[in-house]
């Protein structure tokens, strides 16, 4: 429905009002769940002072029983998450395509609640798994909410939702000895994967740096499926959503994720935190590729297949808006832990396709938080609740909060003169796309579905050198951690068909040959073109590299060094001048300066001062920053012969990251490169610490990583 202007000015003044729900508590006498005073919490009502416990004690006994049921189910997947309230504003409105009330004028703004996750882990378990992250935003517009439940990868293991459980139990600790925890390192996952070849596009990204991103705020978030658009005339566009970060798109290293998940497993969580609660709001801007009705059958793919991608080349992705998250969520169980979304969640000018993954989503997402939230009112709970007013028959169930005056809870009804009324579609009413259906049933996958290889090629040919590496090294990694031989086998097979020097590669890493030919019987039940039943497909489509698809080309990247946080390694005498310098410097560039030293408390400057120390070397690591920087003044010999020092600083060189080593502590970069000259690698920065040495150290982080380095250290 096209909004009139009341309304759409109306939805740019709405702000989610939770007031009457929340609590802080504060000023407030105790009371039990039912409102009586309490004037002792610490005892417990007993027949004497050293006797009994009385059952009679209503106040503990509600006390107890409450904590007894204060968790609800963890989510089956996606269990591990963090969220943040913020809105999303128009900025290119498109009324020819979508009739959606929330993308109608420029400057229009709706309140969101976007949670990100990781999928296979615990709610406990570590942020920096190797893992796709769930990027789910929900929208509160004016017609209802619309939900956009998505990955920051954006394809699938799978066709379709029928092998959703299969492939969930294969990744999860496998069920004999739950081991291991959050991670696809084991011989049940990919000996699932080795039978599945639809499954590898999305390998080629879950083995790449993509999943294992530096933080929530430099990812990029897809839809994932294909899905339509319908605009004020009915007419159907298919839409792929994108959603590209102000920050880029950035990764930790795999050897520096597994650390950071023992030295601080809430990495993400916290990051987020500090962003927002520190005014530096995370934005992503949200992109449409566009696909006209008649387009359906233009490209070598089927666009309802969810293990392929639009390559952007081919239709580009345009602008239509941008998120901000500006507030942390009061309650992390309250919000966090309770908001449903579904990706059945949608409004008037949004619709599905055929998407088999998609049909089967649209199915299991009420399903599990009827058990997780408890019944069917779950959106009744504040974070879940709509700001379009709701009105239904709907009655009753499990912690119900309305209260629905009046005796007629049916339609047609003429007792309460006809209401809720439905809406006609000019008024607003849904409606869904009048897609012409005419089909034989079957348990079948289409044809059009089994080229299996093409964009995991792609995919693989479009990262530089140094990203086929980390490829290349995760594949050893996960594949090491299996324990069967004829898994390895079977993957290096499947590789081969992506790229041969891959699988060689991998192979070499394994000690093992690659195979000749696929092992059967692979993939049993799915079709493959020209083929019996059991082999993929020898279909080959060839793609250009598209720079869309690394992260180090990838066009979200700017220089910059915003929210960077660098250690600043420091021991009695460092140069509080060099120290001073680079906080101001960096805090202008929107980066921040932490002082790591051998104590914590006060650091005694080579001036004579005193600074506060924000870490000792014991309760920080050098995987939680981005740079590390060494300050001129006499401290050098005493840091040089700590040994938490000299790991600190090597792991920031492993781990391409930039090093300022200012006047004498350039000897410090000179034992960690060993043979190699210094002068070859743009990220160690030596010099006075004045302006100009602290610029060069600033340009050389904007770049993230220096990823010559590894080329050096592998040479
Ligand atoms: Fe989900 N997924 N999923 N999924 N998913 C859930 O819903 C499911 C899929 C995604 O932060 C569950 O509330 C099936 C694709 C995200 O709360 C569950 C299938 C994509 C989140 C579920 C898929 C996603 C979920 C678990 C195959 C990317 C977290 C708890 C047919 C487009 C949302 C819950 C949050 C959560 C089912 C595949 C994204 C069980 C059956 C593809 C981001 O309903």
């Amino acid at each position: 429905m096209a909004q009139d202007d009341t309304s759409a000015n109306h939805q740019d003044d709405k702000q989610r009002d939770f007031s009457l729900n929340k609590s802080d508590g504060t000023n407030k006498f105790m009371t039990t769940d039912h409102g009586v005073r309490i004037n002792d919490d610490n005892n417990w009502l007993k027949a004497g002072e050293r006797g009994p416990s009385l059952l009679e004690d209503f106040i503990m006994r509600e006390k107890i029983t409450h904590f007894d049921h204060e968790r609800i189910p963890e989510r089956i997947v996606h269990a591990r998450g963090s969220g943040a309230h913020g809105f999303f504003e128009v900025t290119n409105p498109i009324p020819q395509f979508t009739k959606a009330g929330f993308l109608q004028k420029a400057g229009q703004k709706t309140p969101v609640f976007t949670r990100f996750s990781t999928v296979a882990g615990s709610r406990g378990s570590t942020d920096l798994a190797r893992d796709v992250r769930g990027f789910a935003v929900k929208f509160y517009t004016q017609e209802g909410n619309f939900d956009l439940v998505g990955n920051n990868i954006p394809v699938f293991f799978i066709q379709d939702a029928a092998k959703f459980p299969d492939l969930v139990h294969a990744v999860k600790p496998e069920p004999h000895n739950e081991i291991p925890q959050a991670s696809s390192a084991h011989d049940t996952f990919w000996d699932f994967i080795s039978l599945m070849p639809e499954s590898m596009h999305m390998i080629m990204w879950t083995m790449s740096d993509r999943a294992i991103p530096r933080s929530y705020r430099m990812m990029e978030g897809f839809g994932v499926h294909t899905f339509r658009l319908i605009n004020e005339q009915g007419e159907s566009h298919f839409v792929k959503f994108h959603w590209k970060p102000k920050l880029g798109t950035h990764a930790v290293v795999w050897d520096e994720a597994q650390k950071i998940s023992g030295k601080n497993p809430d990495f993400h969580r916290e990051d987020l935190w500090e962003a927002i609660d520190t005014g530096h709001f995370p934005e992503w801007e949200l992109g449409v590729q566009i696909v006209p009705q008649a387009d359906e059958f233009k490209f070598d793919f089927d666009l309802l297949d969810p293990t392929k991608i639009i390559p952007e080349e081919l239709v580009p992705v345009t602008i239509v808006g941008r998120m901000v998250l500006n507030r942390n969520p009061d309650n992390f169980f309250a919000e966090t832990e309770q908001i449903a979304f579904h990706p059945g969640h949608i409004v008037p000018g949004i619709d599905f396709t055929n998407d088999p993954l998609l049909q089967g989503r649209l199915f299991s997402y009420t399903d599990t938080q009827l058990l997780r939230l408890g019944g069917p009112n779950f959106h009744e709970i504040p974070i879940n609740r709509a700001i379009a007013p709701v009105h239904n028959n709907q009655r009753d169930g499990f912690m119900r909060q309305e209260i629905n005056v009046g005796r007629v809870s049916y339609h047609p009804n003429s007792l309460g003169g006809g209401c809720p009324y439905q809406a006609k579609i000019s008024q607003g009413g849904f409606s869904s796309f009048n897609e012409r259906v005419e089909a034989v049933k079957v348990r079948a996958r289409s044809e059009s579905f089994s080229d299996h290889f093409s964009q995991a090629r792609l995919f693989y040919n479009s990262q530089t050198e140094v990203e086929k590496s980390h490829i290349v090294r995760a594949l050893r990694f996960e594949l090491g951690k299996v324990d069967t031989t004829a898994i390895r086998l079977r993957m290096l097979g499947l590789l081969s068909k992506i790229d041969e020097n891959l699988a060689r590669q991998v192979g070499k890493g394994l000690g093992l040959p690659v195979p000749d030919k696929l092992e059967r019987p692979i993939n049993e039940g799915v079709r493959a073109e020209g083929s019996d039943a059991q082999q993929p497909s020898e279909k080959q489509i060839s793609y250009e590299p598209s720079d869309a698809l690394s992260m180090i080309n990838n066009p979200t990247v700017k220089p910059s060094i915003e929210t960077r946080k660098v250690a600043v390694i420091c021991a009695d005498g460092s140069s509080g001048e060099n120290i001073t310098d680079l906080k101001i410097t960096l805090l202008k560039n929107g980066a921040k300066a932490f002082i790591v030293a051998p104590h914590l408390g006060f650091l005694a400057t080579d001036d004579g001062g005193e600074l506060p120390i924000d870490f000792s070397f014991l309760t920080s690591s050098s995987v939680l920053f981005d740079a590390v920087f060494i300050p001129d003044g006499g401290a050098q010999s005493q840091l040089a012969s700590d040994p938490d020092v000299v790991e600190f600083v090597q792991d920031a060189y492993k781990h391409c990251k930039v090093i300022g080593a200012m006047g004498a502590s350039a000897a410090l970069l000179d034992s960690l490169t060993k043979n190699k000259a210094i002068e070859d690698d743009p990220g160690l920065i030596s010099g006075d610490g004045g302006t100009a040495s602290i610029e060069r150290f600033i340009e050389a982080m904007s770049d993230h990583r220096i990823w010559e380095r590894e080329t050096i250290l592998t040479n």
